[in-house]
């Protein structure tokens, strides 16, 4: 269980829409945090400071422990701030809501409707004329190197069509269940919830971006309830934001500092023993081990001793030049290995 009143950092760039799951989950929660700001391409070395090799943003600090993948950032907040009249809850706690929660997010994520909308993202953007991005998104995706990048014009123009396929697919599927009805918020709630936050995300990101969608195909005319969904969530949000205000911007090496100089925020951690996983391969605590994503980003493999490992997450104790921490990553979509086993 972590403990609420150690600093909150986010390590993330103002452009990333998974960073954006995040900044509003925060804000609509009314939970105070810093930010630190990250190059959007590699290197990074206020996390390399930190002895973390992940190259996926957002990462989130609390106290001296960094989690890793907005799935587990979200679970944590939820532990740490149970639902108060200065944090009032934004999510279902059981039942069907909880269960369309996960689904969306399942859906959303794995189900691949985000890498499809990276796929839109217009293929004229100045950001895709620079060598740095292309190759870097070409090793974040596991493309052979000095091969033709998934991120080069070429490719984006190549893959439009059957993109805008699965988009359509995805919007067409919300316009005429969840959001069929006329209600104002996916899970029928007074305002918005981690469910809207789930489902709108690629979705606003695609229409922060002119020309990704084709708005006689993907707009609107065709979709009236999806788009004004995006719009009204798009607005809530911004007027939350306006409330409660910026966060500070810290520097690596300040951020740095606090992340190290602060308690943990989870204690006790264990292997679990019953984990099969545990047991099936002989990890014990303080084995030094590596954890890697396994959807993308996985040739940067996080090497430390292994705190925990139970059915939610994988925590190690990396060193950095900053000093160390434990870093979390959730169980689903990474693997976990031993340090010697290299051809893994
Ligand atoms: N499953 C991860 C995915 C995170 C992810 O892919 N983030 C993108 C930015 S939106 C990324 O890291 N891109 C490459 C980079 O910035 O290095 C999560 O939920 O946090």
């Amino acid at each position: 269980m972590a403990s609420s009143n150690l600093p909150i950092i986010l390590y993330h760039y103002v452009f990333s829409p998974y960073a954006r799951r995040i900044v509003w989950y925060l804000t609509l929660r009314n939970i105070p945090y810093s930010q630190c700001m990250q190059p959007p391409v590699l290197p990074r070395p206020d996390l390399a400071a930190l002895g973390i090799s992940y190259r996926r943003i957002p990462l989130m600090s609390i106290g001296r422990d960094v989690y890793a993948d907005t799935r587990l950032i979200l679970q944590k907040l939820e532990e740490l701030y149970p639902p108060s009249s200065e944090h009032p809850s934004i999510s279902a706690s059981s039942g069907d809501g909880a269960a369309l929660e996960r689904l969306l997010s399942h859906f959303i994520i794995d189900g691949g409707i985000f890498m499809r909308a990276a796929s839109l993202m217009p293929p004229d953007l100045p950001v895709f004329k620079d060598p740095r991005f292309v190759k870097d998104r070409a090793e974040l995706t596991g493309a052979p190197p000095g091969g033709p990048s998934p991120f080069s014009p070429k490719a984006l123009q190549a893959r439009r069509p059957e993109s805008l396929s699965e988009i359509r697919d995805a919007v067409a599927l919300l316009e005429s269940t969840l959001l069929a009805d006329g209600r104002e918020w996916i899970l029928k709630t007074s305002g918005p919830s981690l469910g809207d936050i789930e489902a709108v995300w690629p979705f606003h990101w695609l229409t922060t971006m002119p020309g990704a969608l084709p708005a006689d195909a993907i707009g609107p005319a065709k979709f009236p309830k999806v788009f004004a969904w995006i719009k009204r969530f798009s607005k809530a949000v911004e007027a939350r934001l306006g409330e409660v205000g910026k966060p500070t911007t810290l520097k690596g090496d300040e951020a740095a500092k606090v992340v190290v100089g602060s308690d943990f925020a989870e204690h006790d951690e264990q292997v679990d023993a019953s984990e099969l996983y545990a047991t099936a391969n002989g990890f014990r605590k303080g084995d030094t081990v590596r954890v890697w994503p396994t959807d993308s980003g996985s040739s940067h493999k996080d090497v430390g001793k292994l705190v925990a490992l139970t059915s939610k997450q994988i925590v190690i104790e990396t060193q950095g030049t900053a000093g160390s921490v434990r870093l979390h990553a959730p169980r689903h979509g990474f693997r976990l290995g031993k340090a010697d086993q290299s051809n893994l």
